[in-house]
């Protein structure tokens, strides 16, 4: 309850880093790389696993890995909640850099790219996962989301640099159900969602960063409570988060799976604004869904 608190604190003074997403994605199984294409027809193959253990305040993950499309796995060892948002370097740019950057402005500068990620489980050893296309680079893995104190993660160390080294054999996002679309300010949905485990593709369309959280709401609940719920923490929490992606900036994609049972979630994005710096929710996105 205090780390929700936490949570919702640091939302309500929106005078923080942004950005509290988290996800469950990973990737139906699949026959990735089905493309045509001639030469490719070997290649092709799912995508690779990345654990992710996070605890206060650090990230315990490997120093490299290999392009193409990864299935980051996060297991929160808490007690805080923490998630992966990954984002990729422009050549010559440092994590230092990064860290100053977005401790004076709380979104990503321009050198930078918005890959994504799984965002946190609604508990401390649970897991959620995101399946995310890796280009070669030095990347940022950081962690946005206040502590009980209303403090970002990442002004708290942590972040984590990792290095992308190109692999001739990049494995392909798998395929999913549904594609999910972020625009300015909301989610579209190619078809409702029905209970069971879903695959969802998540696109963000609009110029500026989105994110994706997915809150699984207490019966009568909605988005509104939730956000209330983070800003003044009394009480039963009205939902838990379940899964969702971190930012992504335009034309990325990230492929996840969660696990819907029949009642109410939410959809919230809490990345700040590139205009007024306020949460996305508070320009009106967040959703709140019936899944049957
Ligand atoms: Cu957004």
């Amino acid at each position: 309850m205090t780390r929700m608190a936490g949570l919702v604190l640091g939302v309500a003074l929106a005078v923080v880093l942004g950005g509290c997403a988290d996800g469950t994605a990973d990737a139906a199984a699949g026959a990735a790389g089905t493309e045509v294409g001639a030469r490719t027809a070997s290649s092709a193959s799912s995508p690779r696993d990345l654990l992710v253990r996070t605890r206060d305040h650090v990230f315990d993950a490997p120093a490299r890995v290999a392009s193409g499309a990864t299935r980051i796995r996060l297991v929160n060892e808490g007690p805080d909640f923490h998630h992966v948002w990954l984002i990729r370097l422009e050549a010559g740019r440092t994590v230092e850099e990064l860290e100053r950057a977005l401790a004076e402005r709380p979104v990503t500068p321009d050198w930078a790219v918005d890959v994504g990620g799984p965002n946190t489980p609604g508990a401390a050893g649970e897991e959620t996962s995101a399946v995310v296309q890796l280009e070669p680079g030095l990347h940022a893995l950081v962690c946005v989301i206040p502590g009980p104190d209303g403090v970002p993660h990442i002004m708290k160390g942590m972040t984590r640099a990792l290095v992308v080294e190109r692999d001739g054999a990049e494995p392909s996002l798998p395929p999913a159900e549904l594609v999910m679309t972020m625009d300015d300010y909301g989610y579209r949905l190619s078809a409702p969602i029905r209970a069971g485990r879903r695959s969802l593709r998540v696109e963000n369309v609009a110029a500026q960063a989105h994110e994706v959280l997915i809150v699984k709401l207490e019966k009568g609940k909605r988005a509104e409570d939730f956000l209330q719920f983070l800003a003044a923490p009394e009480g039963t929490p009205p939902g838990k988060p379940v899964g969702g992606t971190t930012g992504l900036s335009r034309g990325q994609t990230n492929v996840i799976s969660v696990d819907f049972e029949p009642g109410t979630y939410a959809f919230l994005c809490f990345v700040h604004d590139a205009g007024d710096l306020k949460p996305h929710f508070m320009h009106g996105m967040m959703q709140t869904f019936e899944v049957t």
